[in-house]
């Protein structure tokens, strides 16, 4: 899809809040795979009830659109249905609104159940008033299913719709109440099963996450691997391969210009972070309002009961600052321990990714297995879960020293135990 973002300009807003609000309409278009290919704005003092833009300027639009080829305008705002239905009619191009992107954006995202009801609630609270729009539109003639199935005489396709509406938000309110408690046990159960390593990247839309996701696991492919596949899109697995096999998920990335009416939405979608076991915190130290973001986006997380998951502060974008050495000796003595990167440097990235496979590698522990010859069909077992390190023939069968998950290595152990009286050879 070709996008153009347009927005008008109120004298109430400076530039640069209007041109930064823009440029941040503009990475929501790209995270939903639009390409971007124009800008088109107005200064006006208001919009009227049914033109948000003024009426030479939508004429100008519509040439830009004929001209550029784009199939989309994506509006800075949350225009009014019969707006954006005059609008889209007039130009001749689908026309969304901020909301309606980012909504797009956070369904994309909605991995739970908890989620996704959450986030259709803010769906359907949205389209609700589209739908009547488009009925009230499509004129008289569509006052259709009137009389049938015992409705009321003369209901139209709008009011229908519009209670159907209501009585699945109703119906998903009530989904979302049971599974507050559900979902508790759930959070309970995950952190038991944490075998699996994962690292989520959090953060502000523009602060690199994708970037970094693509740098680190080295590949645009999905990790091919069948116990993965089931996963997300929007998981991968560190590439080169560390024991244990970490994995990388990019999670919905923060708004600056949130609408209010999506908090809750947003909030739900970042429930993938809680499944990791460590967060890597993304900020964009180019951006001048990068310290509000950070305590934000603490803040946020310590709200949906992420405070516990250890975390990872990496400052990115550090080539875009023009005083890098200071800057970054700052970030270094006011957040020990974090990382100052560019992601368009390898040996920096390849920094973040021994920083990453080291925390889930400090908690190792070394042990002995014994695999007897007998059992050599077992082997596989061995080398998935653990790092071999050593390897030599003993007895009935062959002495690993390995290393890896302190419940992993603890599971083998009982698996492939050493016999009970082993010659042991003397110090060396
Ligand atoms: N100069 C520079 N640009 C970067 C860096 N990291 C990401 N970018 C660019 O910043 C923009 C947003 O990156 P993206 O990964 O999509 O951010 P996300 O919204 O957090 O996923 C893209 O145009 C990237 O190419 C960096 O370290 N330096
Ligand atoms: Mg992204």
């Amino acid at each position: 899809m070709r996008a153009i973002v347009a927005a008008v300009q109120r004298p109430s807003v400076s530039d640069a809040e209007f041109d930064a609000s823009l440029a941040e309409l503009r990475q929501l278009a790209k995270t939903l795979g639009y390409e971007v290919v124009g800008r088109f704005t107005q200064k006006r003092a208001g919009f009227d009830a049914a033109a948000y833009f003024g009426t030479g300027k939508r004429e100008e639009l519509k040439n830009e659109i004929l001209e550029s080829r784009a199939d989309l305008v994506l509006i800075d705002h949350e225009i009014s249905p019969s707006q954006a239905f005059n609008l889209a009619k007039e130009v001749g191009a689908e026309v969304m609104d901020r909301t309606m992107v980012i909504l797009e954006i956070f369904h994309r995202h909605a991995s739970s159940r908890f989620a996704r009801a959450q986030v259709e609630i803010a769906r359907l609270g949205y389209m609700g008033p589209r739908l009547r729009e488009a009925a009230k539109q499509a004129g008289p003639k569509d006052r259709a299913r009137s009389g049938t199935g015992g409705r009321s005489g003369g209901e139209s396709h709008g009011e229908l719709d519009r209670r159907k509406i209501r009585d699945r938000i109703t119906e998903l309110q009530a989904d979302l109440d049971g599974m507050v408690l559900e979902r508790k046990t759930q959070r309970a159960r995950r952190q038991e099963r944490q075998g699996l390593a994962r690292v989520a990247l959090v953060g502000y839309t523009n602060a690199g996450k994708s970037t970094l996701m693509r740098a680190l696991t080295g590949s645009e492919v999905l990790v091919a691997n069948k116990l993965f596949a089931t996963l997300d899109t929007t998981v991968r697995a560190l590439h080169p391969e560390t024991v244990p096999r970490v994995l990388v998920s990019d999670t919905v990335g923060f708004i600056k210009n949130l609408p209010h009416g999506l908090v809750a939405s947003f909030k739900s979608t970042l429930d993938e972070a809680l499944e990791a076991s460590l967060l890597a915190h993304v900020v964009d130290a180019a951006d001048p309002g990068f310290e509000r973001q950070l305590a934000v986006t603490d803040e946020v997380l310590d709200e949906i009961g992420a405070k516990d998951v250890p975390r990872l502060l990496v400052f990115n974008k550090i080539d875009q600052v023009a005083n890098e050495a200071e800057l970054r000796a700052a970030l270094l003595a006011k957040h020990p321990g974090c990382i100052v990167m560019s992601a368009k440097r390898e040996g920096d990235v390849a920094r973040l990714r021994a920083a990453i496979a080291e925390f889930f590698q400090k908690d190792q522990v070394e042990a002995e297995l014994f695999l007897p010859w007998s059992a050599q069909n077992r082997r596989g077992e061995i080398f998935a879960a653990c790092k071999v390190l050593e390897e030599r023939a003993e007895g009935d069968g062959a002495l690993l020293r390995v290393r890896g998950d302190a419940e992993a290595v603890k599971r083998l152990r009982k698996q492939f135990e050493k016999p009970s009286s082993p010659r042991r050879r003397g110090p060396r």
